[in-house]
């Protein structure tokens, strides 16, 4: 795949954020290799973001974004920390450029509660070394360069992949809650909305990770789950399911087994589960008037717009027996107020879409709105999230409260 084949949702973001004329534009440029951002001496030169695809080893394909000083007079003080805030949830690796002479400010300061506060891993830049007599001894996460005289470059490229790397490091899908030598079977329904001659891109990763982890994966359908399950010798460490079939398959699989459903496992995998089942409690929350938001993250899926726009509209007044003002959004039309909606409920199974999702669950957390996908929402409208959750006790804990 080239390198512009890579989409951006899959690039490690890297931001570079400090006061107006720390040396933000310079030191892109000089990571970079390219004048891709304008530098002057002039405070404020950069006015928006500036983004620039690149490959950046050892991490791989990154997205290097330039942006504003964030000491910038000229905005209001809410709607730049705001905007920074939108930067700040689609980076993975945050830069600190500080002036090595000043020293860090107060504003610097205020930026790193703000990294510390979205848990985004930052390294402290002092840029303009070349002005200094003595270059102190710097920490771990800290770095003395000069970008005019190109000096400390290479090593705060590699500090950066460092960091990069953690960032980027995937979580598990399943391999950490089972053993070498368990048996894990796999509910997947082969119907009409199923792609044809294959299996989708879930189930191929849950099958990989078993297979990583040393055990074995018995993939059933549905219809022939109840008599296949008794013919294993052994009792299997877990049962996962597609969780349209959940209801049916919660009713065959005994209680002693660990049941969850794939969407779930992605959930966790994308860092989404815990916001979703938090948000999902906002259901019994509900009253007559609210407005609920679902959201959609493509157009081009029929099954799940079916889902977003009929089934799940329909089970939220079954479940709530409230009178609920339901607006859908799809594709790229998310609303930045959220501030109207009682409750978002979002699609949770667009790969492509990861890091979007996890950005407008940021949002919604940044305006203290509830949120919750799709995958999580059903499964509580059904009565069975409960155990769907069971293979993750802390959060079976948060559901009793
Ligand atoms: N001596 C010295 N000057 C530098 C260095 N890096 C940048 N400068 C100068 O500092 C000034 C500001 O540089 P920029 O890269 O535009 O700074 P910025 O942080 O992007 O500034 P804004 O876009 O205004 O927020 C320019 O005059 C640069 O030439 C450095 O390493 N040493
Ligand atoms: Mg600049």
């Amino acid at each position: 795949m080239g390198l512009n084949d890579t989409p951006s949702g899959e690039r490690v973001h890297i931001g570079f954020f400090g006061k107006r004329n720390a040396g933000k534009s310079s030191l892109v440029n000089a990571v970079t290799g390219q004048d891709m951002a304008v530098v002057s001496e002039t405070k404020g030169t950069t006015t928006d973001p500036v983004r620039k695809a690149m490959e950046l080893l050892p991490i791989g394909p990154v997205m290097i974004i330039d942006t504003p000083g964030y000491d910038d007079e000229g905005a209001l003080g809410e709607k730049r920390v705001q905007k920074t805030k939108q930067i700040l949830n689609r980076t993975d690796v945050a830069v600190l450029v500080v002036d090595a002479v000043e020293g860090r400010t107060d504003c610097d300061r205020e930026l790193i509660s703000l990294f510390e506060e979205k848990e985004i891993p930052y390294l402290v830049v002092y840029n303009k070394e070349d002005l200094l007599e003595n270059v102190p001894a710097a920490k771990d996460n800290e770095i003395y360069v000069s970008a005019l005289k190109e000096e400390g470059i290479y090593q705060l490229k590699e500090k950066i992949a460092q960091f990069g790397k953690d960032a980027g490091a995937e979580r598990p899908l399943v391999s950490d809650l089972i053993h070498a030598g368990d048996l894990v079977v796999l509910v997947i329904p082969i119907d009409s909305a199923a792609p044809k001659g294959r299996l989708i891109l879930p189930q191929q990763q849950v099958i990989r990770d078993i297979l990583e982890a040393g055990g074995a994966a018995v993939c059933v359908k549905e219809t022939e789950l109840p008599e296949i399950l008794p013919k294993l010798s052994e009792k299997p460490a877990m049962v996962i399911t597609d969780s349209q079939a959940f209801g049916k398959v919660s009713a065959d699989v005994p209680e002693d087994i660990l049941l969850t459903s794939f969407s779930i496992l992605m959930a966790r995998y994308k860092g989404l589960l815990d916001t979703a089942v938090e948000g999902v409690a906002a259901i019994d929350r509900l009253k007559d008037g609210d407005k609920i938001l679902i959201a959609e993250g493509c157009t081009h899926h029929r099954q799940c717009d079916d889902i977003g726009t009929v089934k799940i509209p329909r089970w939220l007044k079954q479940y709530t027996g409230k009178n609920l003002e339901i607006e859908t959004s799809s594709g790229l039309g998310f609303p930045e107020d959220l501030s109207p909606y009682s409750l978002v409920i979002h699609c949770g199974g667009c790969m492509l879409n990861e890091r979007e999702v996890r950005y407008r669950m940021k949002c919604a957390g940044d305006q203290q709105v509830p949120i919750t996908n799709y995958g999580i929402a059903i499964a509580y409208l059904h009565g069975i999230l409960k155990r769907s959750v069971e293979v993750f006790p802390y959060l079976a804990r948060l559901l009793e409260k």
